[in-house]
């Protein structure tokens, strides 16, 4: 039975910060950073059955045809990302009367559409990239216990090799190869960087002084057996690292707004997002 203080529940019973019971998510949902993002992702449901929210976790649950969604926003950063796929997790795998793991366990699909910013210059603003690996440039997975396969590891120590004066270990994580040849068959794929800010730890100088002024460069000229970092975030490491362990199936859309190569930034930023979205949803 896990403590009261472990899995805390609102006086409703729903899950503490997600606002959420256990039949208010389907088994299918779409994670997107921006609050005012998840109406313009149910916008395209034919139904939508459920609206909650608390704090920046707004969720809608809907249905496109017979499949029902969920679409749910979790905020910036990898530390809103234990939040929400830990209670995600919870809501399907742990019982909220017992307070006990379930016998089945469930596996949720889940997508993140995200806005990104690319390090090479062949990637072009408005491009919809998919992310094959994320490496977190986060703290958060130096407090979980996954199972690395031996390619996150090589990979991994390319990174530390490429990355030497940084205190943080980078990790690496893969996403799901079903949802990638499912959903972005067509799309350019990539290694996403996630950032632990968006500033300086995204390599940008307003009036900083930046402990590592040349991180583009070094993202930029990153090379491992024929991978190369192609976009920088603030989530997908989390995301994909988090799903694994808890053995859920997670992909990375990227919207690419920004060429922080070229130094520029898109004049139709929401016409971009809006597309990845409705790619996404018309493949369901
Ligand atoms: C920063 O502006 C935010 O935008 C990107 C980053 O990952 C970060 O969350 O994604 P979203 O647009 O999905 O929030």
């Amino acid at each position: 039975m896990i403590n009261d203080s472990e899995l805390i529940l609102n006086k409703d019973g729903s899950i503490y910060h997600l606002n959420l019971m256990p039949e208010d998510i389907a088994d299918t949902i779409i994670t997107v950073g921006d609050p005012d993002r998840v109406v313009k992702v149910s916008q395209y449901f034919d139904r939508i059955e459920l609206q909650k929210g608390k704090r920046e976790f707004i969720t809608h649950t809907g249905y496109i045809g017979n499949k029902r969604i969920s679409v749910i926003s979790t905020g910036i950063g990898t530390d809103n990302i234990d939040i929400v796929f830990n209670e995600l997790d919870a809501l399907v795998n742990i019982d909220f009367e017992s307070k006990a793991l379930k016998s089945k366990l469930t596996s949720l699909n889940i997508i993140r559409i995200g806005t990104s910013g690319a390090v090479q210059s062949d990637i072009e603003m408005g491009t919809i990239l998919a992310s094959s690996f994320g490496v977190g440039f986060d703290a958060l997975m130096q407090y979980y216990v996954k199972p690395y396969s031996a390619y996150e590891k090589t990979l991994e120590r390319a990174v530390w090799d490429a990355f030497p004066n940084l205190y943080l270990k980078p990790y690496v994580a893969e996403a799901s190869k079903n949802l990638l040849a499912q959903y972005a068959y067509d799309l350019p794929k990539g290694v996403t960087m996630t950032a632990p800010g968006f500033y300086a730890p995204q390599g940008r100088n307003v009036r900083s002084e930046n402990t590592f002024p040349n991180l583009i460069q070094l993202a930029n000229s990153f090379k491992s057996d024929g991978l190369r970092i192609t976009n920088l975030e603030m989530e997908t490491a989390g995301i994909y690292a988090l799903s694994r362990m808890f053995g859920h199936q997670a992909l990375s859309i990227n919207a690419i707004l920004a060429s922080r190569v070229a130094g520029h930034f898109s004049s139709e930023p929401d016409k971009v997002v809006d597309r990845a979205i409705k790619m996404i949803l018309e493949r369901f």
